[in-house]
């Protein structure tokens, strides 16, 4: 309860921030793919709370709808804010709780951000997880559909460690799969972890859905992957997430 509070504050008081982490192409220069938007907190007292700490409380609590509001209204304007300084973040990749989906109005939400901004429903990717595909709550249906009649991208995060029920795959309008960081971690000790890399890559190559490789923290790995196909890169090795302003300095240094 006190958490509970405290994270109703923090969103009053604008101390809810974005982390940006890059996204990467597997192509010569390694050209930004887009970037994903990490909520970040940091209490005057307890300093920067973790979202797995906070956000299960703003699920549990219903925080998370002002939470998601502030989310996507902060992503648009980021994106434009960059593009009006002539920077090319492709575009942007954010994190929604399966509750967001559960409300009628979540797709109109998510169009006004877009128009109150003037971005472009391909600019941003909501990353959903299977709970999401799982849900037959017709609502959940709805927003899924019209959302993706609007011209939205899905990517279904942490794949590989759920259900990993196939056949949503081709009933449900996902364009990218997050291949869950578990595996990358592993692939230079566990043969097991190669072999599912290299099925849930071939998975999405024959869906013709793009996969993204989540925590990619060494060259090892890095090579491993590209050896395997074109994958979209994410993790340490290329940036932390980090603040909007620093994105572009990491930018004139990576190009
Ligand atoms: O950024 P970090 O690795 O600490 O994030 C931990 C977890 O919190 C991740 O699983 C991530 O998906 C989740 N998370 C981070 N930002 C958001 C957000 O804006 N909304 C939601 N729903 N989850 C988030
Ligand atoms: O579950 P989700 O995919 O949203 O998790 C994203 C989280 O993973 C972010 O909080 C981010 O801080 C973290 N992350 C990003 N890159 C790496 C990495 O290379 N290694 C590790 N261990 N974590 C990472
Ligand atoms: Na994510």
């Amino acid at each position: 309860a006190a958490l509970e509070q405290a994270l109703k504050h923090a969103l009053q008081q604008g101390q809810l921030s974005l982390h940006y982490q890059p996204q990467v192409n597997s192509d010569a220069t390694l050209s930004l793919h887009g970037v994903e938007a990490l909520m970040r907190w940091q209490h005057p007292a307890w300093g920067w709370v973790p979202p797995d700490r906070f956000i299960p409380v703003a699920e549990e609590s219903g925080l998370i709808h002002p939470m998601t509001r502030w989310l996507l209204d902060e992503c648009c304007r980021q994106l434009a804010q960059w593009r009006h300084q002539g920077l090319t973040v492709p575009r942007v990749a954010l994190n929604l709780s399966a509750r967001s989906f559960h409300q009628p109005e979540f797709a109109q939400l998510v169009e006004s951000a877009l128009r109150r901004h003037g971005i472009a429903p391909g600019d941003l990717v909501l990353e959903i997880t299977e709970s999401v595909m799982m849900d037959t709550r017709s609502v959940t249906a709805a927003n899924l559909e019209r959302l993706h009649a609007l011209g939205l991208v899905f990517s279904l995060d942490d794949f590989g460690t759920g259900y990993s029920s196939l056949s949503y795959l081709h009933r449900l309008p996902i364009g990218e799969l997050k291949l869950d960081k578990s595996f990358v971690q592993d692939l230079s000790t566990s043969p097991t972890a190669r072999a599912l890399t290299l099925s849930v890559m071939s998975l999405a190559q024959s869906l013709g859905k793009t996969l993204v490789a989540e925590g990619v923290e060494t060259r090892e790995q890095q090579d491993w992957l590209q050896a395997q196909g074109r994958p979209v890169l994410q993790g340490y090795l290329f940036s932390r997430p980090m603040p909007a302003t620093a994105l572009t300095a990491w930018m004139q240094g990576h190009t």
